[in-house]
């Protein structure tokens, strides 16, 4: 493992597949050098464009990526696949060897395909996550694609990273999306009805594009609502060109700066937040004498409120 700093930039910047593995597994980690290098990264990469895909467990995410892939391929743009791995519910989904299967794209040296653990961290969003964005974006990539499994609040808080969110669902989840259909509305700029190939499928096209229709507060940007087939290769172009519209209506409407003035926002509250856990509760949590004030507050000797207040006095 190297830990020359600019040694690591510059092969991440011509594409080492081996360092940029390794350059994520450092941030993962938290390493002291991984840290050195996001700031390096952090100041001088402009993150490239994300798109999140989103959607209950099995609905197809992974082989739609991988078809909107293979046409980016075309195009000749290098695509970085972000899976997130839901450690922190029971989908009952498969194992993530078998989500992230994407076997069409996975020797191409043009895409490059990382895993991660949501390691339910105290904001939500898990910076490492973004800071894997930006070390594919130094490496070159044109297009990230970062793909969640579930529709609950943990994946909202995730793809509202992306600039443009793909959400994907099948003929039969309608239960799902009338129990998220608030936070699916707030996050979805495109939908997707995958297995067009299933029964009800036409039924819920109409559904969504109902619930789509009472999305009223940003009235210019009316989510599409696609209709696809990811084995047949059915309505992938359609997803394709909406996310160019979509990206285009950003930039026109300079939403592009703000979405992303909210992520470093996000990441900011992440980093405060982690920082505080680390600097100041964790200690002590450590103290031992940590478990004499818990007794005491049980022996009606103290109260909780006063004993925070005197563990960190912060006014
Ligand atoms: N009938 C039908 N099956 C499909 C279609 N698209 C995908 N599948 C199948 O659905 C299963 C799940 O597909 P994936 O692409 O792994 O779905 P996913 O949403 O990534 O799954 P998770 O990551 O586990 O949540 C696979 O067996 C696919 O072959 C489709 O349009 N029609
Ligand atoms: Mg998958």
């Amino acid at each position: 493992m190297t830990n020359d700093i600019e040694k690591l930039y510059a092969e991440i910047q011509k594409g080492n597949e081996n360092i940029i593995a390794q350059a994520i597994s450092m941030v993962e980690d938290g390493t002291k050098n991984g840290l050195k290098l996001m700031k390096k990264i952090y100041k001088n990469v402009e993150p490239a464009y994300m798109v999140g895909i989103s959607g209950p467990p099995g609905s197809g995410k992974s082989t739609l990526t991988q078809r909107i892939v293979q046409l980016w391929r075309k195009q000749n743009k290098k695509v970085g696949i972000i899976a997130i791995d839901p450690t922190s519910h029971f989908s009952g989904g498969a194992l993530l060897g078998d989500r992230v299967r994407m076997n069409e794209i996975s020797t191409d040296p043009n895409v490059f395909i990382r895993s991660m653990a949501t390691r339910g961290s105290l904001g939500g969003l898990n910076s490492s996550i973004y800071d894997t964005v930006l070390i594919f974006s130094l490496a070159g990539f044109d297009y990230i694609i970062i793909e969640t499994v579930g529709v609950g609040q943990n994946e909202i808080d995730i793809v509202k990273l992306a600039d443009t969110t793909v959400f994907v669902t099948v003929p039969e989840a309608g239960d799902e999306i009338q129990a998220y259909k608030a936070g699916l509305m707030e996050v979805g700029d495109i939908f997707v009805v995958n297995k067009s190939d299933r029964p009800n499928s036409q039924q819920m096209v109409l559904t969504i594009e109902q619930l789509v229709s009472f999305k009223d507060e940003d009235k210019e940007w009316k989510p599409p609502v696609i209709s696809t087939n990811a084995l047949k290769n059915k309505g992938i172009s359609d997803i394709k060109d909406w996310i160019t519209k979509h990206h285009d209506y950003l930039l026109d409407n300079k939403l592009l700066k703000e979405n992303r003035k909210q992520v470093i926002k996000a990441q900011m509250i992440n980093l405060m937040e982690k920082t505080l856990n680390e600097k100041y509760i964790k200690p002590i949590l450590e103290d031992e004498k940590f478990p004499e004030h818990i007794e005491q507050i049980y022996d009606k000797k103290k109260d909780p409120y006063s004993t925070v207040e005197e563990l960190m006095p912060f006014d």
